[in-house]
């Protein structure tokens, strides 16, 4: 056996290539085998309240860990770069007629783009497909509950590629109600005059004024873009108002609420779009206009493994037991919700139509910083938010925390009463631990003080034993060992 250029090939070490091909991954890579047995250790015994995160089931992680991460598919199905792809167009087929069911769709009215990498990627294409370099995009600020690739600049800064790209104007909530101030919307729209809307948040415990938004959208001759990336499951199970109803593009990501694997979908309308007082219809461009921004515009070959892995996650979701458990997230946050609210904390807005709270911290003599740090540290994982669009000096200072992800290990609201317990002990020990400071103690100085050595560590895992005992009670979805 020779290389091209006349050195031979070792036979032993071609004998053991072959070998290592096969092997298991504990045999053939324990550094990596033992990081990802930690993280299942610490998901299974830790409180995963991170309102975009979810467990997804075995069937989704078989379908992402099989061959057809092997395969290139370029092009669309029938229409490939490549050949041998037979495969993959009659599984990319089957992905898009299931996406077009699970959200009720009229495939003649509706197409769908099930390629995107993820949400931003998918986000990023629509704003490529339908509105021109520089033109208009207005979407909810990220500080008021908005996400990054809705446009962000802050301090004069374009800190987002929508804002690099696009001109930005962003919309925000009422600060003292945290509603939508959907008037103050209709004004800047009316000046700014965009191209595109975006009726879509990742931290917003409201449904969206759809009709609203579509109202203000064509006031402009803007399009309306549904990014429902948060709460997509609950779309799908038809516990929350449907986007498809008034958006002209609706975008989502597939790993949270609707509990696929890691992935995005672009819904495009197709056919007529308007009728002008002679009766001339105007018919809609989109599907050409989005797959072009997809491919060739902005992606190579899609993750084929990804699209199965979506695939098996929409079949989920057109099941009576995925709309059970959707119902199941929506009664969990309310559980928690009020729960926290008996126990004397500020939810924003006073409660949730969806999957996540926001609590506001302002009133607690702490930010979201430190308190986000000691929950960690208690094995209860949420995450730091804004509140009502207070930027600047100040640190976040509220609290995210969405149901979805402990709502699919089987916990129910009692369980979430007990959740609001352990979060409350959290915070009442950032307190603690803030009042044994000087009032000027940097965060390094609260960090030290919970850590190994540090004066809090005893109390810390007192209370992190009590939480993983509980979380462990509760079976883990997924392959079984890893
Ligand atoms: N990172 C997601 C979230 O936490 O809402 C959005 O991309």
């Amino acid at each position: 056996m020779h290389r091209p250029n006349g050195n031979p090939v070792n036979k032993d070490r071609w004998q053991s290539h072959q070998e290592m091909m096969v092997e298991p991954l504990e045999i053939n890579d324990s550094e990596v085998f033992s990081i990802i047995k930690k993280e299942k250790h610490k998901q299974m015994n830790g409180l995963e309240l991170i309102a975009s995160e979810n467990f997804t089931s075995r069937a989704v992680l078989e379908a992402l860990g099989s061959c057809l991460t092997n395969k290139y598919s370029k092009g669309f199905p029938g229409q490939r770069y490549y050949k041998g792809l037979e495969y993959n167009d009659e599984l990319e087929t089957l992905c898009q007629r299931r996406a077009l069911e699970v959200f009720g769709l009229d495939s003649e009215k509706w197409g769908v783009n099930v390629r995107p990498y993820s949400g931003s990627p998918a986000n990023f294409a629509v704003y490529t497909a339908v509105v021109e370099p520089h033109g208009r995009i207005m979407g909810l600020d990220l500080p008021d509950g908005g996400h990054l690739s809705h446009g962000f600049m802050t301090g004069g800064k374009k800190i987002s590629a929508t804002s690099i790209f696009f001109e930005t104007m962003p919309y925000k909530v009422n600060p003292e109600t945290g509603y939508i101030d959907y008037d103050k919307l209709q004004e800047t729209a009316r000046l700014f005059h965009p191209k595109l809307i975006i009726a879509g948040t990742t931290c917003y415990s409201r449904n969206l004024d759809y009709a609203r938004l579509k109202q203000i959208a064509q006031e402009n001759g803007a399009y309306l873009m549904g990014d429902m990336a948060h709460i997509g499951g609950l779309v799908a199970a038809g516990v929350v108002p449907s986007p498809f109803d008034h958006c002209d593009i609706v975008t989502t990501t597939t790993h949270k609420s609707l509990r696929g694997c890691r992935g995005g979908l672009i819904f495009y309308r197709k056919g007529e779009q308007s009728v002008d007082t002679n009766g001339k219809k105007t018919l809609y461009n989109l599907e050409f206009l989005i797959n072009q921004a997809v491919f060739p515009g902005l992606q190579g070959g899609p993750h084929n493994n990804a699209i199965a892995g979506v695939a098996v996650a929409l079949k989920q979701a057109l099941t009576p037991e995925f709309k059970a458990y959707q119902l199941q997230v929506l009664a969990n946050c309310k559980a928690l919700s009020s729960s926290l609210m008996d126990l004397g904390y500020t939810i924003v807005t006073g409660g949730s139509d969806n999957h996540l709270i926001l609590m506001d911290l302002r009133n607690k003599e702490m930010d979201g910083v430190r308190a986000e740090k000691v929950l960690q540290a208690c094995a209860i994982s949420c995450n730091k938010n804004t509140c009502l669009g207070v930027t600047g000096a100040l640190l976040p200072s509220g609290l995210r925390f969405g149901s979805p992800a402990l709502s699919s290990r089987g916990l129910v609201e009692e369980d979430f009463k007990k959740v609001a317990h352990f979060i409350h002990r959290g915070i009442e020990l950032t307190l603690e631990v803030q009042r044994s400071l000087h009032p000027q103690a940097s965060l390094k100085e609260f960090v030290q003080a919970l850590a190994q050595g540090g004066k809090f560590q005893q109390r810390v895992s007192e209370v992190r034993a009590e939480v993983e005992a509980f979380a462990g009670r509760f079976p883990m979805p997924g392959l079984p060992e890893l």
